[in-house]
Order: structure tokens, then C-alpha cells, then sequence
């Protein structure tokens, strides 16, 4: 056996007083109590995000930005109060600079084609690195083959860390733009931003960070980082899918071209011409995600009220349990070791296919991830076809952890 972590979470972190919070987490799966460790997928919700959304359908619906009457203006007060939350959680300086879209994918997507697309040109570069989520790689792909630009790619290491000196050589002056993700969704690495975006900014180059693992489990401030894009989607931090932010700094905002056209986006339309709205609506063309909003702002006023900080570091105390307890399962490989990570654990065992682990787990009531987690780069480079993946969040407990362990012995038992 190796030296095992004990836990000492806060005093006053109740575990069982926020679980109470979210109905979907008290149920039976096969039989079994349910152990949800795929929260890097998609994250659960409380009470009071599924209850701000009713109550705006109950109450307050109509559409936004365009009614006298009383519901629309009750709509877009909330539509547009969800904006400042926003804001406010990763303290951007004006609300002008939050961009509701669909989620992250979306997010970069809009910087693709409507902040890269216009200024590239062949020869110049767009850089990434080795640990990306499809949702950052295939949009630079795409602007790529519009514009004959090339997408480089800084190599990670078997810890799973991104290569700054090699990052360090890379870049030059035929760089346009740099994106990372803050967190790795297949390893949990965390990468450190900061040294990469001040490096970028020596050149003169703008940074967008992929915060889809980032912003749910840590303190997120856009302008002490410094950098120019943050983009990020509400499923994955206690809020409704199909909603999403780009946060974008103005200027480089207000010089963008729309990507969308239609209503909202719009000042003056006419046939010879159109004048286009300000932000951030330019960017939000045609009847936005409305509940969607009202529960994202429900669901940043929850993880405030229990408190950014106090979320990290539970959640690293979960990570390091997890670790430590996983070491003793026979035939598993740790797939991620960087020494900064989030608290994600993506594993091979000896022999067993993860799909196979998966379908085990289930059957014991615990869900976890499995497959190449729309990071395929990353499963080749470690040249395996896909891992087992448990990711935690603050609601999980160190008895679900203990649950995930026994049944992968079982699972070792049964095919190992
Ligand atoms: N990762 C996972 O299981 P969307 O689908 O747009 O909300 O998020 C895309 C995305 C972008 N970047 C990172 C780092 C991500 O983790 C994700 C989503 C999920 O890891 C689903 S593939």
C-alpha cells in the first residue's frame, strides 16, 4: 500500500449541506447509489439554478430588447442583470465585453472567423499546444484552409505539461495569435497561463484561453491575466447547457466584424445598406438563450455563495485522495502528472479496455468518462486510444471516491 492522503476539509465545508442542494445527486443507478465523477462533461445543478429558470418561465417571459410591455422589460432586465454577473464573476471591465453565445465552442469559433479570419494571411501563425480540446484546435484548422495561414502546435510532455521552451522558440513575428487552454479537460493539467500570456505580450501577440475546465473551479480574473479572449460554457459550472460566454476585450471587440447577421444585431437595415448594433449585442444576433441567462447568473450567485477559493481547494483535496488512493488499483496508469492539476484523474488499467471500465463502473452506480474525451491529440501523443476519466467537483465526497476504487477492483476482479 502506498502512504495514503487524509483528508481535512474546512471546518465549515459542508459536503452533505451542498449536496442537499442538488436533487439529481439522490437517486439509485442499477441499484446503486449514484457516484456522478463526470463533471469535466457536464456539471449538475442545484435547486436554485432549476428554480430561477422556472420561475422565469412562470413569471417573467418574453423576448428581450424589443417589447414596451411589461414582460419583455422584465426579460430583458433579467437578460441583461445576468450580463453584470457575468461581468463581475471574471471582472471584466465593462459588460460591453461579455458575449453570450452557445458555449465555448461557439466562443472560439467567433474569434475564428470574425477576429482571425479578416487579418491572416498565408504565411502567419496561429499557435497552439498539444493539449487542446477539438473545440480549440478544428476552428484554427478551419481559418487556416480560408486563409493559408499554418497552425503550429508547442508539444506537451509525458507529465502532460505544456513546453514552454519550446513555446519560447516558437513563437515570432509571423505569430497572430496564441491559444491555450487554462485547463487540460483529458489530464487536468493546469496550465500556467500567466508565463505564456506575458511572453505573448512581449511580442505583441493576443492570447485566448479556452476556459471551459478553468472557470468552474477556481477564481477567474480576465484582467489580472491579461489576456484577450476568455471563453467559457455555464453546463460546466452549475449552469444550463446551450449557453456560453466570450469574454473579449473592447477594443479588439469593437474592431471585429459581426458573424451572424439578423435581428438585434442590427442598428438600421435597409436594402443598400445596414448599420450594425453595438456591443455587445453585434455579436448576438436573432432571440438570445434568455433562460439560459438567468441561469447562468443563478448559477455563478450559487458557487459564490459557497466561494471560489474555498471550491479549489476542496476540490484539490478530493484530487489528491483520489490519487493517492488510486495508486494501489493493480495494472492502472496514471494518464496526466503534472504537479498543478484540477482535480481530474484519467487512468488506463493493464489489459482492460476503458470502455469496458466504464460499462463495469456503471453497473456499480459510479459515472465516469470514457474515450479520447474530443482531445484525440492527446491520446496519440501517449499513444493509447482513450482513458478512463474521473472528474470531480465540490459536491463529490471522499466516500464516492472510496466507491470508484472498490469498483474498479471489482472491475480487475472481473477482467483484469
Ligand atoms: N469538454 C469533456 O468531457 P462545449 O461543448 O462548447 O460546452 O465545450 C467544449 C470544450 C472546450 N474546451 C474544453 C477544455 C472542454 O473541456 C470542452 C468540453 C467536455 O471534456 C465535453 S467534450
Amino acid at each position: 500500500m502506498s502512504a495514503q492522503f487524509t483528508p481535512s476539509p474546512a471546518a465549515d465545508f459542508d459536503v452533505h449541506a451542498i449536496r442537499r442542494d442538488f436533487p439529481i445527486l439522490h437517486q439509485q443507478v442499477n441499484g446503486k447509489p449514484l457516484v456522478y465523477l463526470d463533471n469535466a462533461a457536464s456539471s449538475q445543478r442545484p435547486s436554485a439554478v432549476i428554480e430561477a429558470i422556472s420561475s422565469y418561465y412562470e413569471r417573467d417571459h418574453a423576448n428581450v430588447h424589443r417589447g414596451v410591455h411589461t414582460l419583455s422589460q422584465r426579460a430583458t432586465d433579467a437578460y441583461e442583470g445576468a450580463r453584470e454577473v457575468v461581468r463581475n464573476f471574471i471582472n471584466a471591465a465593462d459588460t460591453k465585453e461579455i458575449v453570450f453565445v452557445r458555449g465555448t465552442t461557439e466562443a472560439i469559433n467567433l474569434v475564428a472567423q470574425s477576429y482571425a479570419r479578416p487579418k491572416l494571411r498565408p504565411g502567419d501563425e496561429i499557435l497552439i499546444s498539444g493539449l487542446e480540446h477539438h473545440a480549440n484546435i478544428v476552428p484554427w484548422q478551419l481559418v487556416c484552409e480560408q486563409t493559408g495561414a499554418t497552425l503550429k502546435v508547442i508539444p506537451i510532455d509525458l507529465n502532460g505539461e505544456i513546453d514552454f521552451a519550446a513555446f519560447e522558440r516558437m513563437i515570432g513575428p509571423r505569430t497572430k495569435l496564441l491559444a491555450l487552454a487554462h485547463v487540460s479537460n483529458a489530464l487536468g493539467t493546469i496550465v500556467p497561463v500567466e508565463k505564456f500570456i506575458a511572453r505573448a505580450k512581449q511580442q505583441g501577440v493576443p492570447v485566448l484561453l479556452d476556459g471551459a475546465q478553468g472557470v468552474p473551479h477556481s477564481s477567474v480574473d480576465v484582467r489580472a491575466l491579461d489576456c484577450d479572449f476568455y471563453c467559457f460554457s455555464a453546463h460546466k459550472m452549475c449552469g444550463p447547457t446551450g449557453i456560453g460566454i466570450l469574454y473579449g476585450r473592447q477594443q479588439l471587440l469593437e474592431a471585429m466584424p459581426p458573424w451572424q447577421g439578423g435581428g438585434d444585431m442590427i442598428l438600421t437595415v435597409s436594402f443598400e445598406k445596414t448599420t450594425y448594433n453595438q456591443l455587445p449585442w453585434k455579436f448576438e444576433a436573432g432571440t438570445p438563450n434568455i433562460s439560459g441567462a438567468i441561469g447562468l447568473a443563478a448559477a455563478i450567485r450559487y458557487l459564490q455563495s459557497i466561494g471560489m477559493d474555498r471550491i479549489a481547494r476542496y476540490e484539490h483535496q478530493l484530487l489528491e485522495y483520489a490519487q493517492s488512493r488510486l495508486r494501489d488499483i493493480p495494472g492502472i496508469r496514471m494518464v496526466g502528472t503534472a504537479p498543478r492539476k484540477a482535480a481530474v484523474v484519467s487512468f488506463t488499467l493493464d489489459r482492460i479496455h476503458p470502455h469496458d471500465i466504464g460499462t463495469i463502473l456503471d453497473t456499480e452506480g459510479v459515472a465516469i468518462r470514457t474515450g479520447h474525451h474530443c482531445a484525440m491529440p492527446v491520446m496519440e501523443f501517449f499513444k493509447i486510444p482513450a482513458t478512463a476519466r474521473a472528474s470531480m467537483s465540490f459536491y463529490n465526497t471522499f466516500d464516492e471516491i472510496d466507491a470508484l476504487v472498490k469498483a474498479l477492483h471489482r472491475t480487475h476482479t472481473l477482467l483484469g
